[in-house]
């Protein structure tokens, strides 16, 4: 049966502010993301380790899924749900070998041919993007607007999830699209309130 996911992706990176990743999870948590998406692209390996442990736990308490960006090891010392993976980084059929079949695994894609590629290769969601323009992602391309989210519904059974520049005011319009769920980063970490921007989100997606 094909993956049923929460339609808030909740990415925690907290960019240049100065909420720690775990203050971030909590928050998001308690606004009631329930998919949320460790995303430290500067740790060492032993401070994501340490982080990752603390927000996998917080998230199992709060029922909600955690998948690790970039690192199946990581996420599975940690017991994470999930990774979550670029074109640069391991294929899918080797981060399954180290977090076995019931691990998530989900893709980055920026255009059709990817989005099919990450499909064939057996990603359980795949991320198509950037959306809009975005500034949290280093040499991200050019927005592709909602028309790949459709090319991409389309064109591949599996869910998939908008990204880039995403805010609870354009939520709405990319699952419109065809996105099962939109994934945010800077319009949450950078929000006064996350936990309110969570819950404005939700409630934007009905
Ligand atoms: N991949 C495509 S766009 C993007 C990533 C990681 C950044 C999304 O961040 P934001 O702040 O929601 O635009
Ligand atoms: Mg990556």
């Amino acid at each position: 049966m094909s993956l049923r996911l929460p339609a808030l992706y909740a990415i925690v990176d907290p960019l240049d502010t100065a909420r720690s990743p775990e203050e971030l999870a909590t928050a998001l948590l308690a606004g009631g993301a329930r998919l949320l998406q460790l995303r430290l692209k500067q740790a060492t390996s032993r401070d994501l380790l340490a982080t990752a442990e603390r927000i996998a736990r917080a998230a199992r308490a709060a029922g909600a899924l955690f998948l690790v960006n970039d690192r199946p090891d990581i996420a599975r010392a940690v017991r994470a749900d999930g990774v979550h993976l670029g074109q640069d980084d391991l294929s899918v059929a080797a981060a399954r070998r180290v977090l076995g079949s019931k691990g998530l695994i989900g893709v980055s894609t920026h255009d059709l041919a990817e989005a099919l590629g990450a499909a064939d290769a057996g990603a359980d969601y795949i991320g198509v993007g950037p959306v809009y323009a975005t500034t949290s992602k280093a040499h991200a391309p050019a927005a592709r607007g909602l028309e790949l989210v459709r090319a991409v519904r389309a064109a591949v059974r599996c869910p998939i999830v908008g990204i880039g520049g995403i805010t609870p005011e354009t939520a709405p319009a990319v699952r419109a699209a065809g996105a099962d769920a939109v994934a945010m980063i800077g319009a949450l970490a950078r929000a006064a309130d996350p936990s309110a921007e969570v819950r404005r989100t939700i409630a934007s997606l009905g």
